[in-house]
């Protein structure tokens, strides 16, 4: 089945992603660990050399977040940031839904008691702890834990017809899993007070005016466009690319001073790496770099 995808993919991808491809398909090889196909609620793929796609699948439910799909979300996730095959992770759901929320279904009789005493998923931000690049793909509904599990994703892309909010106002909760953190630093206070306070959605055109996503695309060709970027990323030295994506989270945590300070630190450490030496080599030799991750 993943062949299948490879072909159908690589097929209908321009020029520039070709190029991309064939980079990574150096990367390629390093030893790979086949993902776990026997999950029940996701579908785990490697559609491109050097990057996992995850894809939430309960479409009957909207893509629901209930409790074994988050665990599996989490077993992929962290199977992909292991495997030294991986260097993009994508992320995505159906075409009407990227997730439309935690299980109301799940959540609704729980007591105070219950959701504290067992920390009710705790698990549920796990994906902020994957060091690899986590793309997330938006089409259709993004709501509640659906909009703050994209948020907890490095870059977002959305189809054209994605609507995003935070409803659980509407249910008489607040967002629970960054919503009420994450959204604000994105998108700025007002805004995000706006449509918390609300429950209103909100579109992939505004998301896009906002900077919540990075690029809108048609729903059609928004996963490609996703791997795309995904495999251009991969196609890059792994240490650098996850150096880089410590050091811009980082400096989210923290001062400017301080965010310097490491981004320094770590720009020094990788003149430690092979992978430094070969790109500056390549650049100097007039050839394409081959990365190790070394
Ligand atoms: N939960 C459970 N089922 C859902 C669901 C949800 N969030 N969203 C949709 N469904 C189910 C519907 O019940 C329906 O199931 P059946 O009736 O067919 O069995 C099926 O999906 C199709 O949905 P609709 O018939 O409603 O489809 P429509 O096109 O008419 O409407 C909709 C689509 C997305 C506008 C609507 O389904 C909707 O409003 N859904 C609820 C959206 C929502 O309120 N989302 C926020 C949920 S609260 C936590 C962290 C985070 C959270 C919780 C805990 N911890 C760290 C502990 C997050 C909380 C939330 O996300």
């Amino acid at each position: 089945m993943q062949s299948i995808t490879s072909v159908r993919l690589t097929s209908r991808l321009p020029l520039t992603f070709n190029h991309a491809t064939r980079k990574s398909q150096i990367v390629s090889r390093f030893s790979t660990t086949a993902p776990r196909l026997d999950y029940e609620h996701i579908i785990v793929s490697t559609p491109v050399p050097g990057v996992r796609q995850v894809t939430l699948n309960r479409p009957k439910a909207l893509n629901a977040l209930f409790t074994p799909l988050i665990l599996e979300v989490n077993d992929a996730l962290k199977a992909a940031d292991s495997d030294d095959e991986v260097g993009a992770i994508v992320i995505t759901g159906g075409q009407k839904a990227f997730a439309a929320g935690a299980d109301i279904k799940e959540m609704k009789d729980k007591t105070f008691a219950e959701v504290y005493k067992h920390s009710f998923i705790r698990n549920w931000s796990d994906a902020t702890q994957i060091r690899k690049p986590l793309l997330a793909a938006v089409n259709g509904y993004a709501l509640g834990g659906g909009c703050e599990l994209a948020m907890m994703a490095d870059i977002i892309y959305a189809g054209e017809k994605a609507v995003f909010g935070q409803p659980e106002i509407k249910l008489g909760i607040i967002p629970g899993a960054g919503g009420t953190q994450r959204l604000t630093r994105l998108i700025g206070k007002s805004r995000a007070m706006e449509y918390i306070l609300t429950g209103k959605t909100f579109t992939a055109k505004e998301a896009l005016e906002w900077g919540l996503v990075s690029a809108v695309h048609p729903v059609d060709t928004l996963v490609d466009e996703a791997l795309k970027t995904a495999s251009l990323i991969a196609s890059h030295g792994r240490l650098a690319v996850q150096a880089a994506k410590e050091a811009v989270n980082y400096g989210t945590q923290v001062g400017l001073d301080q965010g310097l300070l490491y981004e320094r630190r770590l720009f020094h450490s990788l003149f430690a790496t092979k992978d430094q030496k070969e790109g500056m080599s390549a650049f100097a030799e007039k050839r394409a770099a081959v990365f190790k991750g070394e």
